[in-house]
C-alpha cells in the first residue's frame, strides 16, 4: 500500500506547484490571498482550520479545494485516532464551505464511501482512497492539458479569466492553464492574456505568478478590456476554468465570465471551459439551478482592507456567474472535448468514465 508520505516526497520530486500537501504529521498549504508577495505556509493538524481555510479563500480553486474533500477527511481520521462519526462530522463541515463549486461536496461523498469501521483500520482505509484520488487528479491535469492542447493553435493569444492553475489544483496546471502550459511545452508560440479578476485578483496576483514561473508570455489586462482587445483581433482563444458545469453544459465560473463569453460570441472567437467529468452536475439540469454563492460586499467596497468606496456604499459581490451553453465552444475534459448537443455529448461522457476530482 502507498503512503501518503511517500506519495507527496514522489510529487515533490516533480515540477509542480504543490497547493497542499502532508509532511512531519502535519497539512501544510499555501496561503493564496497573500500571494504573490508573501508565500505564507499554514500548516495544521485540526480540519476545522482547513475548512475555515476553505471558507476565507485563503485555499481557493475549484481543483484545489475538490482535493480538500479528501485531506480534510485524512485530517478528521488522524485526529480523532478513527472516530467514525467525527469523520462524518467532518464531511458535514467541509461540504458547507462553499457552494458552488460541486468537487469538493462529490470528493467528500467519495472518502466517506471508504468510512467504516473505527481506529487503525478506518484510518487506513482513508490514507488508502486519499493516495487513489490524490494520484488520479495529478494524471487528470496531464490528459485535460493534451486534450485541451490540440485546441491551441502555434500563434494563439488565449484569454483566460481568474485562476484556474496549478495551485488551484493539484500543482500541475489545474485545468485552464494545464492546457496553456501543456500547448507552451509542445513548442506552440502562445500569448495569454489574464484579467486581474475584481474583486479577489486572482488573476492578477495568481494567474500572473504562475505563467511567470512557467515562462509563458502574457500580459495583464483589467476584466473590462476584455471586449476591446477581441474586436481588434488580438485574442484567438478564450480558455477559462470551472466551478460547475450542469447537464446541458451551462457553466458556473467566476463573475466576470459570463461577459468574456458574450464578446467571444459577437466577436467569432471560441470560448472554452477546461473542466473535469467530475464537475459537471448531472444532478443539474441548467444552469439556473446552480446555487450561486454571495461573498461579503465589504470585499467591493475596500481592496486589501483599504476603502475604495465612499463609507456605507451598497454592494453586490455573486461570486460566480451563469455562462449559457449557446456561448460555449466547448468543454475539455480528460477524456476528449465535448461539443454541442451537450445534453447529449455530456450524458455519453457520463456514461463512459470513473468519477475524477
Ligand atoms: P478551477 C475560482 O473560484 C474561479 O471560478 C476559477 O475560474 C476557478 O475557481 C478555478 O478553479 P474561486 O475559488 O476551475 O477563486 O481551475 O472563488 O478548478
Amino acid at each position: 500500500m502507498k503512503r501518503i508520505e511517500e506519495l507527496v516526497r514522489s510529487f515533490q520530486e516533480q515540477e509542480l506547484l504543490l497547493p497542499i500537501w502532508f509532511e512531519d504529521e502535519k497539512l501544510h498549504f499555501i496561503d493564496q490571498k497573500k500571494l504573490p508577495f508573501e508565500s505564507y505556509i499554514h500548516s495544521t493538524t485540526d480540519v476545522n482550520d482547513l475548512a475555515l481555510a476553505i471558507k476565507n479563500m485563503t485555499i481557493r480553486g475549484s481543483g484545489a479545494i475538490g482535493t480538500c474533500g479528501a485531506w480534510g477527511i485524512y485530517l478528521a481520521a488522524l485526529q480523532s485516532k478513527g472516530d467514525l462519526a467525527y469523520v462524518l462530522k467532518a464531511g458535514r463541515l467541509l461540504k458547507q464551505t462553499r457552494p458552488t463549486a460541486v468537487n469538493l461536496m462529490k470528493t467528500v461523498d467519495e472518502m466517506l464511501s471508504v468510512a467504516t469501521g473505527s481506529g487503525e483500520e478506518l484510518i487506513e482505509r482513508i490514507e488508502q482512497k486519499t493516495v487513489e484520488i490524490l494520484e488520479r487528479q495529478l494524471a487528470f491535469e496531464h490528459e485535460l492539458g493534451r486534450n485541451g492542447a490540440e485546441m491551441i493553435e502555434d500563434g494563439d493569444a488565449i484569454l483566460t479569466h481568474c485562476h484556474s492553475g496549478a495551485l488551484a489544483g493539484s500543482g500541475y496546471g489545474g485545468r485552464a492553464l494545464s492546457v496553456i502550459r501543456k500547448a507552451h511545452e509542445q513548442g506552440k508560440s502562445i500569448h495569454v492574456y489574464t484579467c486581474e479578476t475584481r474583486p479577489y485578483l486572482q488573476g492578477a496576483r495568481i494567474t500572473a505568478y504562475e505563467l511567470k514561473k512557467f515562462g509563458i508570455p502574457h500580459t495583464l489586462i483589467t476584466d473590462n478590456m476584455s471586449g476591446y482587445l477581441m474586436s481588434r483581433g488580438k485574442v484567438q482563444k478564450v480558455v477559462v476554468g470551472s466551478d460547475r458545469v450542469a447537464g446541458n453544459g451551462d457553466l458556473a465560473n467566476k463573475v466576470g465570465t459570463y461577459m468574456h463569453a458574450l464578446a467571444a460570441k459577437a466577436n467569432g472567437v471560441p470560448f472554452y471551459t477546461a473542466t473535469s467529468s467530475h464537475t459537471i452536475d448531472h444532478d443539474v439540469e441548467a444552469g439556473r439551478e446552480i446555487e450561486v454563492e454571495f461573498r461579503d460586499p465589504s470585499e467591493v467596497t475596500s481592496f486589501q482592507n483599504r476603502p475604495i468606496a465612499p463609507e456605507g456604499t451598497n454592494a453586490l459581490y455573486p461570486s460566480f456567474d451563469i455562462t449559457p451553453n449557446e456561448l460555449i465552444a466547448g468543454i475539455i475534459t480528460e477524456k476528449g472535448v465535448m461539443t454541442a448537443p451537450y445534453t447529449s455529448t455530456l450524458q455519453n461522457l457520463r456514461a463512459t468514465v470513473a468519477s475524477r476530482v
